[in-house]
């Protein structure tokens, strides 16, 4: 038998199941794969392949869903073929970024699911000719929406003889961030990240593609785990070699969700998203007495009462103030971006203007 607490199960998703889907000999598995419509996961019984209760997940559009790699769900199992997933449990923390082959419209089915249920979420960047100090700023904002601790991990250290200075670059976009230099390659740096390898906490590492994500899951792993193309440094991009998602348990017990490198990262748009994904909490907002209500001190704010008495979570709570102050800035940003445009339109428009 498999303890699921090593593969990070814990009470937040055993206090979700309930007493039907007990009786009904529904248990919880994580998911640990996903290719296309094959889910591969790991219960007490050992890993298994499974599949989606049809009737449960496809009359349901909202995309969010869905499992993901590192989500906990619940799931019958079945000793005659592929196991049968029912729900997904609520997430600790996930990233998502917008899904680039469903980007028409934004709203919650375009959203895609990277990661779940991680503790740290390792933004990884090499830095050689990669190097870009503002995708590594736009993967850290989407980031901290995830719940989880981001890490700025900066990798091939070999490979460049000024990384401080650019590990400075960072430091000033991202201060009392934990910051890292590795190489996989000399090992240089690679004793700094000992302090996320306990056993039963998840990492996921997010980044390009041809950065060595992989090469640093093998490095910790200390076997190969993962393949990784040896190829020529200025051959590397654009080259895919890891395909999927996918969650490892290493000899010490520390979980690792290996991804794909993205080509882009598509920041999920916070304000578009927050009422479809926070539907309960706005609708509670609305029964507040005062319609101006912080949901602070207010006689008769109904976010609070549902606070008080447990049914909704302090933590769902939690993200959705965070999530609504993450738009509030965002739409300032888009503010103040537009202004900008049309005071450039205005000086092209005098320059124009000034030459006729
Ligand atoms: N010089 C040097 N090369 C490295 C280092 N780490 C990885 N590489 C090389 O970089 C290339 C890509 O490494 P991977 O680990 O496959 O990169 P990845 O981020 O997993 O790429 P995808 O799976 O495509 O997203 C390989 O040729 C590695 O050998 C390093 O620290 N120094
Ligand atoms: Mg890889
Ligand atoms: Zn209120």
């Amino acid at each position: 038998m498999i303890n699921l607490t090593e593969y990070g199960y814990n009470d937040i998703y055993e206090m979700q199941i309930t007493e039907e889907e007990k009786e009904i000999g529904l248990i919880p598995a994580r998911i640990i794969s996903v290719q296309k419509e094959t889910y591969r996961l790991i219960t007490t019984y050992g890993e298994k392949n499974a599949k989606l209760k049809g009737s449960v997940f496809y009359q349901d559009a909202r995309y969010r869903n869905y499992p993901a790699v590192g989500d906990f769900c619940l799931i019958k199992a079945n000793t005659m073929g592929d196991d049968v997933i029912y729900r997904v449990l609520e997430r600790r923390t996930c990233f998502s970024r917008l899904n680039p082959t469903l980007r028409t419209t934004v709203s919650s089915a375009s959203e895609q699911i990277v990661a779940a249920n991680f503790d740290y979420i390792f933004i990884m960047a090499s830095l050689n000719h990669d190097f870009n100090v503002r995708r590594i700023e736009r993967y850290l904002t989407t980031a901290w929406q995830s719940g989880g601790i981001p890490i700025v991990v900066l990798t091939k250290a070999d490979l460049c003889d000024n990384y401080s200075s650019k590990a400075a670059e960072i430091e000033a976009i991202a201060p009392g961030m934990d910051i890292h230099v590795i190489s996989t390659l000399t090992g240089f740096g690679m004793d700094t990240l000992d302090k996320y390898l306990k056993p039963a906490t998840t990492l996921v590492f997010l980044g390009s593609s041809g950065i060595g994500k992989s090469s640093l899951v093998n490095a910790l792993a200390n076997k190969e785990l993962m393949k990784v193309n040896e190829i020529r440094e200025n051959d590397s991009k654009g080259h895919h070699t890891t395909t999927y998602r996918q969650l490892f348990k290493l000899d010490n017990g520390v979980l690792i969700i290996d991804t794909p490198g993205m080509r882009e990262l598509g920041v999920w748009a916070v304000e578009e998203g927050l009422g479809e994904t926070f539907f309960d909490i706005e609708e509670l907002a609305a029964s507040c007495r005062f319609h101006d209500c912080s949901h602070t001190k207010e006689p008769g704010c109904a976010v609070k009462a549902a606070l008080d008495d447990g049914t909704l979570s302090q933590g769902r709570w939690k993200s959705y103030v965070r999530l609504k102050k993450e738009a509030g800035y965002s739409s300032r940003k888009a503010a103040y971006l537009r202004a900008k445009t049309e005071r450039n339109k205005n000086v092209i428009k005098k320059q124009r203007s000034e030459k006729y």
